[in-house]
């Protein structure tokens, strides 16, 4: 984490943060430095910037202007030294794993996790690197589980899609009692306007700034936030030489837009799920509703303690299981199916059979993921409009369960 007070608030950062228009004549809007490669005044200069000797730009996979301008800010946000930033999620989660770990090595990670986290994870563990399971809100499992191998912590919180919390403070405090072992967050669902993980003990941030971050569901992009030394080993070897995952400048620029209005889009985001969560836990045909802001949520003591506010994000399942939720989701007109989140569109999907497909059956069993489980990412468009969608949906939901109940019944007679 930056020990430094930051100066200014958290929109005042995501808006001037790195960038100030009279070194660039003048221009209110950062511009984009469309370049592959960079000119060397000297053959001497060119060698002392391959040997890490002279800090200029001089190839755009390992740096460039305005990815430099976009990874302050992403690094400002976070509260952490510096940002790397790559061309996806996947990128950047990748280059993480594959810089800090090694055949032997140990990795601990949270029950649930994203369905293309899962794989990769599978994947490493064919290259010798063990992958450790464990339900971090149990922390004596965790402390079991830490051993002389092990070198990182990975989770997600709240999950993707369970929405379970990890107590970051907590895990990172068990972590760090032991040396080498790193903490990792992915804070996908949370974006640093709800959730600081490095001020509260975590190493390193990941994001899929596909989502959130940049918020109009234009670009896939990727941001890992840490200390100095760290962001350099990734740059160095996961970006540079090991996923060559670097993200364009048109689509920093993208994501730089998308950063002014991250904390406003995220209060909208919140109040939206809030009432749409509400809604949901109050009707019949479902059979149950997770979201950090019901007091019914089993961890809603450590939400309220970690998060700002609630997210966008909410999980449920309509009696009658899947059935139902499709019948429901193919009901929708104003939500859209699709898989991704934290666009201004609502977005629903249904993970068993998409984005947590990479799980077998019996692994989504032991992780959590219920087959009938329906995500929704609450959007930006007028809430009464989103609720009123709902209702239209759950409305038809709620005639198909009650029906073979009413034919049972006059069956009776
Ligand atoms: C989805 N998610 O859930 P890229 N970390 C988290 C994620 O949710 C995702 C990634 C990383 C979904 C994509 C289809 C918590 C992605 C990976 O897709 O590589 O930017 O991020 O719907």
């Amino acid at each position: 984490m930056n020990n430094k007070r930051p100066a200014f608030g958290f929109s005042t950062r995501a808006i001037h943060h790195g960038y100030d228009p009279k070194d660039h004549h003048g221009a209110l809007v950062p511009p984009i430095y469309l370049s592959a490669t960079f000119a060397f005044p000297t053959a001497e200069y060119g060698a002392a910037c391959f040997a890490g000797e002279a800090s200029g730009h001089f190839y755009t996979r390992i740096s460039n202007p305005t990815l430099a301008l976009l990874e302050s800010r992403m690094a400002a946000l976070e509260n952490g030294e510096a940002a790397v930033a790559f061309s996806s999620g996947m990128g950047a989660i990748a280059a993480t794993f594959w810089t800090l770990l090694r055949p032997g090595d140990e990795v601990i990670v949270s029950q649930t996790l994203y369905g293309c986290t899962f794989a990769l994870l599978h994947g490493i563990s064919e290259f010798g690197i063990k992958v450790r399971h464990v339900d971090l809100t149990d922390l004596a499992a965790l402390q079991a589980a830490l051993g002389p191998a092990t070198r990182m912590i990975y989770c997600e919180t709240p999950a993707n899609p369970t929405l379970r919390l990890v107590d970051i403070a907590a895990v990172a405090r068990l972590a760090h009692q032991q040396p080498n072992v790193t903490v990792v967050v992915d804070n996908t669902y949370c974006t640093p306007y709800l959730q600081r993980p490095l001020e509260l003990g975590a190493d390193v941030v990941v994001h899929s700034a596909t989502k959130y971050l940049s918020g109009h569901g234009d670009i896939t992009a990727g941001i890992a936030v840490s200390s100095h030394a760290i962001a350099q080993r990734i740059r160095l070897q996961g970006l540079k030489d090991l996923t060559g995952a670097v993200m364009s400048p048109q689509d920093a620029a993208l994501l730089m837009r998308g950063l002014k209005t991250l904390a406003l889009r995220m209060d909208r985001h919140c109040s939206n799920a809030q009432a749409v969560a509400e809604a949901l836990q109050a009707h019949p045909a479902v059979q149950w509703v997770t979201y950090p802001g019901l007091a019914s949520f089993p961890q809603y003591e450590l939400a309220a303690r970690q998060m700002k506010r609630s997210g966008g994000m909410i999980a449920f399942e309509l009696k009658g299981g899947i059935d139902t939720g499709r019948r429901f989701m193919n009901a929708l007109k104003l939500f859209t199916r699709a898989v991704s989140l934290g666009d201004a569109e609502s977005l629903a999907q249904h993970p068993a059979s998409m984005t947590h497909s990479t799980y077998t059956p019996e692994e989504r069993a032991q992780h959590g993921i219920s087959e009938g489980l329906v995500r929704l990412s609450v959007g930006l468009e007028d809430v009464a409009d989103l609720l009123a969608d709902v209702q239209q949906a759950l409305g038809k939901c709620a005639r198909a369960v009650a029906r073979p109940t009413l034919l049972a019944a006059h069956a009776g007679k």
